[in-house]
């Protein structure tokens, strides 16, 4: 037997185990979308840059046939979209997956993992957010110390909207996410997630009322995660279906995550 879990399924599980302990349900869709659903319902028109920025990858149409033309997801925002027009409110979900972009360097991988989450009720506000992340934080870096700083930022589908920092510290074993705040001596601030509360035109485009229904989301790259969690230093090695690098980086089935036991492998 040389197979083992790959890190990103395992940190997949991981993430998954500790916000289905917070009541969040896992939504899935189909990974070639609409640019309706990847763009405009997120409150990102066609001249917008960020779809220039996003390096999207668009399939082609016949010739002769001028609808526009479907793309490979470029995050997993289009699921949750279609998760509000199918069940409407109250919503608490994420969704894992694959992404695309066009973009191949040490830091970028053409396709790579992402999750996003949303919570959809009434009152919901932004202290909601920051504890909601917090916990998550905890929980998966596995300790208690983690400190976030939360930055103002801009995304077309949250307003506002808001990139949360945690403390970290290069030591021996390279940069991680060391607990205390990174205006400590020796530490810093590293991004993490980005975040916000939903912008109201998003949620009335996905067929609720934004005068009744508020909400927050994230969204959290996996492999980064993995990487800044197990210590990997090349995303490209996550693709390369290398047994060395699996036996060494990978985990075994027996290491299931669960809550009780810390979600970390062999905890
Ligand atoms: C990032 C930013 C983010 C979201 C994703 C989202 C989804 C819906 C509505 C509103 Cl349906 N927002 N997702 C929101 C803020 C940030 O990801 O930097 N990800 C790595």
């Amino acid at each position: 037997r040389q197979g083992t879990i790959h890190p990103i399924s395992q940190v997949t599980e991981e993430v998954t185990a500790i916000f289905a302990d917070m009541g969040f349900a896992v939504a899935e869709g189909p990974q070639i979308e609409s640019d309706w659903y990847n763009f405009d319902a997120l409150n990102i028109p066609g001249h917008h840059p960020a779809r220039a920025e996003m390096d999207t990858f668009y399939t082609h149409r016949a010739a002769g046939d001028d609808r526009p033309p479907h793309v490979l997801r470029t995050h997993t925002s289009p699921v949750q979209i279609r998760s509000m027009e199918a069940n409407g409110a109250p919503i608490r979900i994420i969704c894992p997956g694959r992404v695309y972009r066009a973009d191949y360097d040490q830091t970028h991988t053409p396709m790579f993992h992402q999750v996003e989450g949303l919570v959809i009720d009434r009152d919901i506000h932004l202290g909601h957010l920051k504890w909601t992340l917090e916990t998550f934080l905890k929980a998966f870096f596995e300790r208690d110390d983690i400190v976030l700083r939360l930055r103002p930022s801009y995304f077309p589908f949250t307003e506002p909207s808001v990139e949360v920092d945690v403390g970290f510290a290069i030591d021996g074993k390279g940069k991680r996410i060391l607990g205390g705040s990174g205006d400590a001596p020796g530490h810093g601030w590293m991004e993490l997630l980005g975040s916000g509360m939903v912008n109201r035109r998003v949620i009335e485009m996905s067929g609720l009322d934004p005068d009744q229904w508020q909400g927050f989301a994230f969204g959290v790259g996996v492999d980064r995660l993995a990487m800044l969690k197990y210590g990997m230093d090349d995303l490209r090695a996550f693709f390369d279906g290398d047994v060395r690098w699996l036996q060494h980086y990978g985990f075994s089935a027996y290491d299931q995550p669960t809550l009780s036991a810390g979600v970390g492998a062999g905890a």
